[in-house]
């Protein structure tokens, strides 16, 4: 049978579903990841909801990414939040008066009009603009949109190529959990453990309002998020100026920007430009990466801790994520796929969804966010990867896996890898997107 067969109205409920959850989480100018959880905008969520908004509205899509972009501030980092003022402070923490970017952030040129964080997240913006774009390119032109895009993806990568390279070998770096997207990745842990944590009363955490203690980051964990955001803001966000407590090289926030330099050779080239520069660091840019972070023994890449000068021994799911590059050598990608469907991560076996962190890593948890359950966007971008490298049925496989699981799960935020019950919020946003997209 064809693996891809459904009966027709399914599909077509789903699709109907996933565009109501996204009209709902619509705020006017770009669209929350949840109305309770996370009722702000936030970065890379609005990258991979645009990537599944364009197949229900392409204006909308590219306002998602306009609205972000309108955040950058002067040295070219895009904030990992951008605050909507008409909701109360109390909604999310850490709120925009924690963050205070608009005075605190003034030397790195941080945008007076808006509140935003002070950090960043994956840079997956070039790709989805460019898949965006690609969705109507008529449209696209007639607004203008790439080449009022182009230049602020630029800048964006410019900042993360030549500011975030505290590590001096041509890698970006994180310098907080939220960074990478995977919160309380046990990848985390061995380097966290310099940071003292922020006294527990001296803040008030707002997700425990709207989760499930269990499926969280635990208080020790917000306590020291709080004092690395605190140390950087103190600083003013300058990179160059902070004591940095925690630097970490990660494949997956590497990979997702040489995906996205690749996009910005593809724009560049739709605009007329000359797209040279671009290629040309994409594949500087993987050799390094492959260079620096290849573990060829676990068949993975793994984050680089830059203060201790170590790899961090554990294996997190951001370690599969260079198979989404098309530049990836043939025996790394390879490897990776091997790994995606042994015993550590059990693709096409013993789970549905490829979880975050290994199976038989001792810190696994199927419930407890980033340390096991299994998150749309990651799945999603390693079945993209499947198909760059040729391997269609298990693509096939996962896809269908996804597609069931965001049904009976109600779009949730991460679901067991195992079972696929449901994890986090619900009405997930890219999990909606990212439906549409797989669907189209
Ligand atoms: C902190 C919004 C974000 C995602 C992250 C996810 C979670 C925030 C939080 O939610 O992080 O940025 O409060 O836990 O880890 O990947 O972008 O959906």
């Amino acid at each position: 049978p064809d693996p891809d067969a459904d009966t027709p109205t399914a599909p077509d409920a789903l699709r109907r579903a996933a565009g109501r959850v996204l009209l709902r989480n619509w705020t006017g100018a770009s669209t929350v990841p949840s109305r309770g959880l996370y009722p702000h905008q936030w970065s890379w969520d609005s990258a991979f909801i645009a990537i599944g908004l364009r197949h229900l509205s392409v204006v909308r899509a590219q306002r998602e990414l306009e609205s972000l972009l309108a955040a950058q501030w002067g040295d070219g980092r895009l904030p990992h939040i951008v605050f909507n003022r008409a909701v109360p402070l109390d909604a999310y923490f850490p709120s925009p008066d924690f963050w205070r970017s608009s005075r605190a952030g003034r030397a790195a040129g941080a945008p007076a009009r808006v509140e935003t964080s002070g950090i960043v997240q994956p840079p997956v913006h070039a790709l989805a603009a460019w898949l965006v774009h690609r969705a109507d390119p008529e449209v696209s032109r007639r607004r203008g949109f790439l080449r009022r895009l182009y230049p602020r993806l630029v800048n964006w990568h410019r900042y993360l190529t030549r500011r975030r390279d505290l590590g001096g070998h041509g890698l970006a770096s994180v310098l907080h959990p939220w960074e990478p997207g995977m919160d309380n990745s046990p990848c985390w842990d061995g380097p966290l453990r310099r940071v003292e944590p922020a006294a527990a009363g001296s803040f008030q955490r707002a997700d425990l309002d709207h989760g499930a203690a269990a499926d969280r980051p635990t208080d020790l964990d917000y306590g020291r998020y709080v004092r690395l955001a605190t140390d950087y803001r103190d600083h003013g966000y300058l990179d160059a100026d902070t004591p940095h407590a925690f630097v970490v090289e990660d494949p997956g926030v590497n990979a997702l920007l040489i995906a996205s330099e690749h996009a910005l050779a593809e724009i560049a080239t739709a605009l007329g430009q000359d797209p040279t520069d671009h290629r040309t660091r994409a594949e500087t840019l993987t050799a390094t990466l492959v260079r620096r972070l290849w573990d060829p023994a676990a068949g993975m890449f793994r984050c680089h801790d830059v203060i201790a000068g170590r790899s961090v021994p554990e294996r997190g799911v951001s370690g599969l994520l260079p198979l989404v590059l098309p530049g990836l050598p043939s025996d790394v990608a390879t490897a990776l796929m091997r790994t995606m469907t042994g015993e550590h991560f059990g693709l096409g076996a013993a789970v549905r969804l490829v979880p975050s962190y290994a199976l038989t890593g001792n810190a696994f948890d199927p419930s407890r966010y980033w340390r096991g359950p299994a998150w749309f966007n990651v799945n999603w971008l390693l079945e993209r990867g499947l198909r760059t490298h040729g391997r269609h049925p298990l693509a096939a496989e996962l896809r269908r896996a996804a597609l069931e699981t965001a049904a009976s799960s109600r779009f949730a935020e991460y679901v067991d890898p195992y079972t696929g019950e449901a994890r986090g919020t619900r009405d997930f946003g890219w999990t909606a997107a990212l439906t549409l997209d797989l669907l189209a």
